[in-house]
């Protein structure tokens, strides 16, 4: 399943694509005995033959659309089906493949009754050639299990065991981590169809030389039978700026690799560093197998810029930049983590109103749709592997791990806006376990990457931490005033002061803050301000501020991140008012007293860059 490329589904001369979004067939597994659908089978017939079904969205988290609390707290697996048709006109010379953007947490698939695919960790794109199993010119059914338990071995951790209930004995989930375990077919489903012969990936590096010019490097793999006899494929690019208009033509000479100069390049730069930030040029790639009259056509968005880094500072395309950020989550109110356009276009709306630059993709990777905003607009993102709250270390959780950052990378490898690669949140990297751990997964993403800086989520101090030697950047993650001296703002700004440079002077390395924040019911007014108001979250960030400027005048310190962009829903716990209420937006997208805080400093900052 994880092999190959993993290039988003685009129409284009070559290529159909074809969503299996809607409203699918879904019945839960009787918890009291989970594998019954295994059993029976019941990827061999219509799901509505074994038992009742109900109506269920896809994309959309399923445990907020029902009336049912059984199906909201359901543990264990449950079970999606849908027919389509697959046309007859398909069957000439096309493959047809089946993806999944995002399946949370571990899915099977079968296609009219044969298993296509397994997939574990979620947050990740998945497909298969299901070519040889499905039906042209008719109807079709393709079946979902979907399995939400998370244990040891997964990437995130939880623990699962029995709990004594009114109906007898009944398996519970708990995680440590501090967001719902949605689950469900979070992402878009396509079918979409390649040539025999197609392009299966596509990877770019670009950089600026001197002042002559920019280059992108490219490389194309291909996928399909070639006979033994015939030669391989011949592969020419041509690449287009923004507006369409061809800057270069028929370029590579037939080759898989090469090197494209771009005399006068526009640069991607960061949102409101430039009149025109996130510009974006199409990489057009022609692969032709003439012999058997073969032709794939694939348009990849590329964004040229540089990244380096060193003991104080990041540097895009040469200039130092600045964080002004969040953490943010994939959630919202009845769809829980599955994909909205209209969400996903507010928030990308309110991420520029409030003059941000960044954001980390806490705690695990977020939708491509998602990310494709963030290449177009310029925003900088802190991409994380799904690793939250780790504890236990096993060499069974480390392969995990270390393929979920395969994964990602393999996902998000030619994205301008990626600029990081996050390992890992709030992990227990006090443990003597930690150095090795963390060293091993570094030492992975540097060998599949070696052009972006490393960074974790902090959240032990500095003084026992294990793992920062690891790291390029070092992100902590501190809730002074909050979780440590409640209710004190006045520790906040020597605590933060005094953290970060302890961070600096033990790795010498650059400094974030990561995470800070305090829980604000909207609409709360308390005055002076006390705990939950919305003057405490305030007063909160305003000492946060005078800390930071403070910090930026010493060198090292490259930005900081409010925790978090909207409040959002957790785990059912007695510190949680119906989630939790860090947002400086309320879970529907309005802002609280903080959010007009926050946009005054981040436009102030941004003048200043
Ligand atoms: C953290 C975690 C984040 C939590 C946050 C909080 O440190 O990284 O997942 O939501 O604290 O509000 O407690």
């Amino acid at each position: 399943t994880n092999t190959g490329g993993i290039l988003y589904p685009q129409e284009s001369e070559s290529r159909d694509v074809r969503s299996l979004d809607g409203i699918w067939n879904f019945r839960l597994s009787p918890e009291t005995d989970p594998l019954t659908g295994f059993r029976e089978r019941w990827f061999q017939k219509d799901l509505s033959q074994t038992g009742e079904t109900i109506p269920m969205p896809v994309p959309a988290s399923y445990n907020d659309v029902t009336q049912d609390k059984a199906i909201r707290d359901h543990v264990g697996l449950v079970w999606y089906d849908r027919t389509f048709y697959v046309p007859e006109a398909w069957r000439q010379s096309s493959l047809v493949w089946l993806r999944f953007g995002s399946v949370h947490y571990a899915a099977q698939i079968w296609v009219n009754g044969h298993l296509v695919l397994s997939h574990e960790i979620g947050h990740l794109p998945f497909q298969a050639d299901i070519t040889s199993v499905v039906k042209f010119g008719a109807k079709n059914r393709v079946t979902v299990a979907v399995d939400n338990i998370l244990l040891q071995t997964s990437v995130p951790q939880g623990h699962v065991s029995e709990v004594t209930t009114d109906n007898g004995t009944r398996i519970t989930q708990s995680y440590t981590f501090d967001f719902f375990n949605y689950a469900g077919i979070h992402r878009p489903v396509y079918l979409y169809t390649t040539p025999s012969i197609y392009i299966d990936d596509i990877s770019v590096h670009t950089g600026v030389r001197g002042d002559t010019g920019s280059i992108i490097k490219y490389n194309i793999t291909y996928g399909g039978l070639l006979r033994a006899t015939s030669q391989g494929p011949a592969c020419y690019v041509d690449l287009l700026d923004r507006d369409g208009n061809y800057i270069i033509r028929d370029a590579g000479s037939g080759r898989l690799q090469g090197e494209l100069e771009v005399p006068v390049a526009r640069l991607w730069w960061p949102y409101l560093m430039d009149s025109e930030p996130g510009y974006m040029y199409t990489l057009q790639v022609r692969l032709s197998a003439q012999q058997w009259g073969i032709e794939d056509i694939y348009r990849l968005p590329v964004g040229i810029r540089t990244v380096e880094w060193n003991n104080t500072s990041i540097l895009i395309n040469g200039r130092p930049i600045y964080l002004r950020g969040f953490g943010r989550h994939e959630d919202s109110d009845l769809r829980g983590k599955g994909l909205d356009y209209a969400l996903i276009v507010k928030d990308n709306n309110l991420i520029k109103w409030v003059g941000a630059n960044s954001y980390r993709t806490s705690h695990y990777p977020y939708a491509e749709e998602i990310m494709d905003f963030a290449d177009r607009e310029g925003i900088i993102v802190i991409d994380e592997c799904p690793s939250v709250d780790t504890e236990n270390y096993s060499p069974a959780l480390l392969e995990k791990h270390k393929d979920s950052l395969s994964q990602l990378i393999r996902r998000d490898k030619n994205r301008p806006s990626v600029i990081f690669w996050s390992i890992a949140n709030e992990a227990r990297t006090h443990l003597s376990d930690a150095d090795s751990y963390f060293r091993a997964v570094a030492d992975h993403v540097r060998r599949l990457d070696s052009t972006r800086p490393i960074t974790m989520a902090l959240a032990r101090g500095s003084g026992e931490d294990r793992t920062g030697q690891h790291l390029d950047v070092i992100g902590f993650n501190r809730y002074n005033g909050w979780y440590s001296n409640t209710g004190r703002t006045d520790t906040i700004h020597n605590n933060v002061i005094a953290e970060a440079a302890s961070w600096h002077h033990k790795y010498n390395k650059p400094v974030m803050m990561m995470e800070y924040g305090a829980d604000t019911l909207a609409g709360l007014h308390l005055y002076p301000d006390y705990v939950w108001s919305e003057e405490y979250q305030v007063e909160i960030m305003a000492r946060h501020f005078e800390a930071f400027d403070k910090l930026r005048t010493q060198g090292f310190f490259v930005g900081e991140m409010i925790w978090n962009f909207a409040d959002f829903k957790t785990a059912q716990t007695i510190t949680r008012v119906g989630g939790n209420k860090k947002g400086i937006f309320t879970r529907n997208r309005q802002p609280k007293a903080s959010a007009h805080h926050l946009r005054r400093r981040y436009w102030a900052l941004a003048g200043e860059l």
